[in-house]
C-alpha cells in the first residue's frame, strides 16, 4: 500500500516531532510516498530544496499514485488543505488526524466534510490507534 502523509511545513513545524513517529508507524503498513515531512532538518521556511513548482508538481504526482492519504490537521496549514481536497476529489480514502486538546478550531471544511474520515487524538497511542482502525477495520 502507498500512503501519503500529509503534514505542516510552512504552516509551521511545532509537531515535526509527531510527524516523524506517525511516520514511523505507517511504515509498518506500507510505503510512506512523504518521509520528508518528518525531517526535524526541514523548516517551516520550506524552501531549503527544489522550487515551488517542482515540489508542487512532484507531490501531486505522488498523492495521485498513493492508495490513501493520512494527514495530520492540528496546525493549520494552507498545503495539507489543498492535499486534501485534491485527494477527496479524485475519491481517495483520506484520514484526518486532530489533537482535540491543542486548544485550536478545526476549520468547518474539514470538520464538516462527508468525504472524508475525522479522527480526533489527544497522545500518539491514540492517534495509532485512529490509522489502525482506518486502515484495517472500516468502522469509521
Ligand atoms: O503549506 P505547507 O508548506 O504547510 O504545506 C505542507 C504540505 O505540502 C505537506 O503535506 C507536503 O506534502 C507539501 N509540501 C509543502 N512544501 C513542501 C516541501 N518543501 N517539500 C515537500 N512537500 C512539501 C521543501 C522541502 C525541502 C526538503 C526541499
Amino acid at each position: 500500500m502507498k500512503i501519503y502523509f500529509a503534514g505542516s511545513i510552512r504552516g509551521g513545524r511545532e509537531d515535526a516531532v509527531l510527524y516523524l513517529q506517525i511516520i514511523e508507524y505507517l511504515k509498518t503498513f506500507g510505503e510512506v510516498l512523504t518521509e520528508h515531512i518528518g525531517d526535524q532538518n526541514l523548516s517551516d521556511l520550506g524552501n531549503d530544496g527544489p522550487n515551488d513548482k517542482y515540489i508542487h508538481d512532484r507531490d501531486l504526482t505522488w498523492l495521485q499514485s498513493a492508495d490513501i492519504l493520512i494527514a495530520e490537521v492540528t496546525t493549520v496549514s494552507m498545503g495539507v488543505g489543498y492535499e486534501i481536497g485534491r485527494a477527496v476529489e479524485t475519491g481517495k480514502k483520506v484520514l484526518c488526524l486532530f489533537r482535540s486538546a491543542s486548544g485550536k478550531n478545526l476549520s468547518a471544511m474539514i470538520a464538516g466534510c462527508n468525504d472524508l474520515t475525522l479522527c480526533n487524538y489527544s497522545d500518539l497511542e491514540e492517534a495509532k490507534l485512529c490509522i489502525f482502525n482506518f486502515l484495517t477495520k472500516d468502522i469509521f
